[in-house]
């Protein structure tokens, strides 16, 4: 089929999976067209079956902020009716799937595509919930051929929120396992032979909570010597330092910024830490399982599909820094218990979150979108 991927270029869950999402697709013989603002995050410069188109946007001095999904709008019309693209997969509601919507309208009947939205998680939670976005957002979920959530926590809040008149379906994310694998990392470029090291990936949001990831990195250096280490960058980074400062232990944390190749980081941690607000997903604790690496998350959102509960790994309460640090000092006290963790982590995975089992799930309903508006067609031209 002829695709094209609409997705956020920076670095953060849902351009990363759609990325993913767009390769997979390409490697069965699909023709993928990705289109950003520039090169997704993680996207390699050349792969068979995918092209990439970039959206310009003038900053006419009359406008404040240059409109962005205009610009999108138009490049992904242009791109659907040049290729003849059959299906748009939005991800992300807003712009994308509204922006989609747009496109689809400027083109005449008979070049018009199948558009299937998938939500991410703050696309919900925090964006489309907002006043300024609530009716736009539900407008491209009314509006679009199919609906996807990455989790049935997200599903079950999209359509509490929204009152939609229809159903979305849950899809969950999948990753590589073959990408992700365990194996002996470079972990003397991050720390002392005998210090364990705890790992945070994320891009540095307020929904993250980074500040609480170094209050129980605190707690478990006390106990043992221990090194943390932060990857990602956003805009909550300083007030990560500015703890570290205070409980003067800045310098056993290590701050890489935005890492693309982080399938050669993961498997160096002995743990990994997400104690966010909420996760509708939880890409990184599925990246860390798959290296057979626990992780201690905060029982808050989808992420609790993902993460078994004492199995390969600890679900904590939002904010609970001292059941965290304890489940934290625990594990890296014992390694025999960390391991047998991590191996049941890769297991979970491999079992539910398997990439050809999910991208047939999504090739799937690109046809089932296809063959409704094909018979659409047929019944209005009758
Ligand atoms: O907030 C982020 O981490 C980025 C965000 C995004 O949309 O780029 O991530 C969301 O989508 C990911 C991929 O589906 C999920 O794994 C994350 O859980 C989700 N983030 C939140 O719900 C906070």
């Amino acid at each position: 089929m002829k695709i094209g991927i609409v997705c956020q270029a920076t670095a953060g869950g849902s351009g990363i999976f759609a990325t993913e999402l767009g390769l997979a697709l390409a490697e069965r013989g699909n023709e993928v067209h990705f289109i950003s603002m520039e090169a997704p995050f993680r996207l390699q410069k050349f792969a068979r079956n995918v092209y990439s188109h970039y959206v310009d946007v003038i900053n006419y001095p009359l406008f404040k902020l240059p409109p962005y999904s205009l610009a999108l709008a138009s490049k992904i019309s242009e791109i659907a009716e040049e290729y003849g693209l059959e299906i748009i997969h939005a991800h992300y509601a807003v712009p994308n799937a509204v922006a989609a919507l747009l496109a689809r309208d400027m083109l005449p009947e008979e070049k018009r595509f199948c558009l299937v939205t998938t939500l991410h998680g703050t696309d919900i939670t925090l964006v489309g919930g907002h006043s300024s976005f609530y009716r736009v957002t539900r407008y491209a979920m009314e509006n679009s051929c199919a609906v996807t959530a990455v989790s049935d926590w997200l599903n079950k809040e999209t359509c509490r929120e929204f009152e939609l008149s229809r159903p979305v379906r849950t899809i969950y994310n999948f990753l590589d396992g073959e990408k992700f694998v365990p194996r002996s990392g470079n972990r003397t470029a991050l720390a002392k032979p005998d210090e364990r090291i705890i790992m945070h990936i994320s891009n540095f949001r307020p929904v993250k909570r980074v500040t609480d990831v170094v209050r129980v990195f605190n707690k478990v250096q006390e106990v043992l010597p221990a090194k943390l280490v932060m990857v990602g960058d956003g805009p909550e980074r300083m007030a990560a330092a500015g703890v570290a400062k205070q409980l003067g232990i800045s310098d056993s944390i290590l701050y890489l910024g935005n890492c693309e190749n982080i399938e050669d980081i993961l498997p160096c941690a002995d743990l990994v830490i997400q104690p966010s607000e909420h996760e509708s997903f939880g890409l990184v604790p599925l990246e860390a399982m798959a290296c057979e690496i626990p992780v201690i998350v905060t029982a808050s959102g989808g992420v609790q599909e993902v993460v078994c509960q004492g199995e390969t790994g600890y679900l904590c309460e939002v904010g609970d820094i001292e059941t965290m640090a304890f489940h934290a000092i625990e594990l890296l006290s014992n390694p025999e218990k960390a391991h047998e963790m991590g191996r049941k982590g890769r297991f979970h995975v491999l079992k539910h979150f398997q990439k050809s089992a999910i991208v047939d799930q999504y090739e799937a309903l690109y046809h089932e979108v296809s063959q409704m508006r094909e018979k659409q067609i047929k019944e209005n031209g009758k």
